[in-house]
């Protein structure tokens, strides 16, 4: 029985890809900003239509990097520092605020699954600092960015998204931007995250943050000169390859998920959010089930069908149930409902067919 999972990766050009490793140790260039490395940074400058790419490691290291970098350009002499943000994200987006010393003040969601402008504004006197974000490939209002003195927009789940109102991509706005090239995600390939900006001495930073703080990129060598605190957030060669080699074909892999979408959208249409979906990358396909949702994921895991509930409000988790939080209504009604559909690479138009009327039949023998 074929098992359908949800962001199962596969490498889309693989011979090309193969062909690169074969490179790469050849050259005997395996890490340090080598040739895929800055390849692969001026791939996406082109695609976002920004000034400044910077690959690191994740997307974890990436929020890092960023928060330190804000932290000390604006709240060098501050005791205390807070940022708005989302509690229905991946974990991630608030655990690096926090390792790096920012409190989160946890904001409720809006239809679209992201940060609500509303709520956000008026918890914002409190706020240092504001992450949005573009949950699902749905995109947060970018007036979000403007409610505090510095932003960072998390775009772990929304490279290609772009925006027909602001005319740009989804990472080419906001003082700094973190997106994610883990396996999962959409363009994805091996671990991997980058930060966008516009601005280049916030780039200067980020380079050398991700490379032990050295004053240059250029690798370990003696008597370089160690500017900040900084860490190993460095990619290798060989991530930088597949990543590139997948944005390479981003065209195709982007109508591969749009038509799952459709697919999907077309059988089970009433569970779907009335969203902005024209901003989407469609790289996640999100249901929901107000009542019985858990019964049917019992019943589609005996059929190899493993949907995800993302996300667990994090408000309601133990290392952060202390934080400062404002009304989470809509985060925890949709936590209870959500539900998120086998797609990416691994699944085809049938695959959808088969968990679509697998999926009715469970709704039929709950009478739901
Ligand atoms: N901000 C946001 C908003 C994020 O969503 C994320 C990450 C981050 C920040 C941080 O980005 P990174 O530091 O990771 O770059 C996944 C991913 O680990 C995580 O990257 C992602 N968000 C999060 C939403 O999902 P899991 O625990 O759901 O993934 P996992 O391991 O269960 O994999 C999903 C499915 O894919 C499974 O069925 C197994 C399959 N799989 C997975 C991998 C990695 C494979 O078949 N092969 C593979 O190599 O966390």
């Amino acid at each position: 029985m074929k098992e359908l999972r949800l962001g199962k990766p596969k490498i889309v050009n693989k011979k090309l890809f193969l062909k690169r490793v074969e490179d790469i140790v050849d050259s005997c260039i395996y890490s340090n900003n080598g040739r895929y490395v800055i390849e692969a940074e001026d791939y996406i400058c082109d695609y976002l239509q920004v000034k400044h790419t910077v690959l690191v490691s994740n997307a974890t290291i990436a929020l890092e990097i960023a928060a330190q970098i804000l932290k000390e350009k604006y709240f060098k002499d501050s005791s205390s520092i807070s940022a708005l943000v989302p509690s229905f994200t991946f974990v991630a987006t608030v655990s690096s605020l926090i390792r790096m010393g920012i409190n989160p003040i946890f904001v409720d969601i809006d239809k679209d699954y992201c940060m609500d402008l509303q709520s956000a504004s008026d918890l914002s006197s409190m706020a240092d600092m504001v992450v949005p974000v573009n949950l699902f490939g749905n995109l947060a209002n970018e007036d979000l960015g403007l409610l505090a003195k510095a932003s960072i927009f998390d775009c772990a789940q929304s490279f290609g998204c772009f925006n027909e109102i602001t005319n740009s991509y989804s990472g080419a706005y906001g003082a700094m931007s973190v997106f994610s090239g883990h396996p999962t995600k959409i363009g994805g390939a091996f671990e991997g995250g980058w930060i966008t900006t516009n601005d280049a001495d916030l780039a200067e930073r980020a380079r050398e943050l991700r490379s032990f703080g050295y004053k240059t990129d250029s690798g370990l060598r003696e008597g370089q000169i160690v500017a900040n605190n900084g860490t190993n957030g460095k990619m290798s060669e060989i991530a930088a390859a597949a990543l590139l080699t997948q944005l390479e074909n981003i065209q195709e892999i982007q109508s591969h998920y749009f038509d799952i979408h459709q697919r999907y959208k077309a059988q089970l249409g009433g569970h779907f959010r009335d969203k902005n979906v024209y901003m989407s990358n469609f790289s996640y396909v999100t249901v929901e089930f107000p009542e019985g949702r858990d019964k049917i994921i019992d019943e589609l895991n005996q059929d190899g069908i493993f949907p995800r509930t993302y996300f667990s409000p994090l408000h309601l988790m133990e290392p952060f149930k202390g934080y400062t939080r404002g009304n989470m209504e809509n985060t925890e009604a949709v936590a209870k409902s959500i539900m998120s559909l086998p797609t990416g690479l691994t699944i085809d138009l049938k695959d959808v067919d088969f968990i679509c009327e697998r999926l009715l039949r469970c709704k039929t023998k709950f009478h739901l």
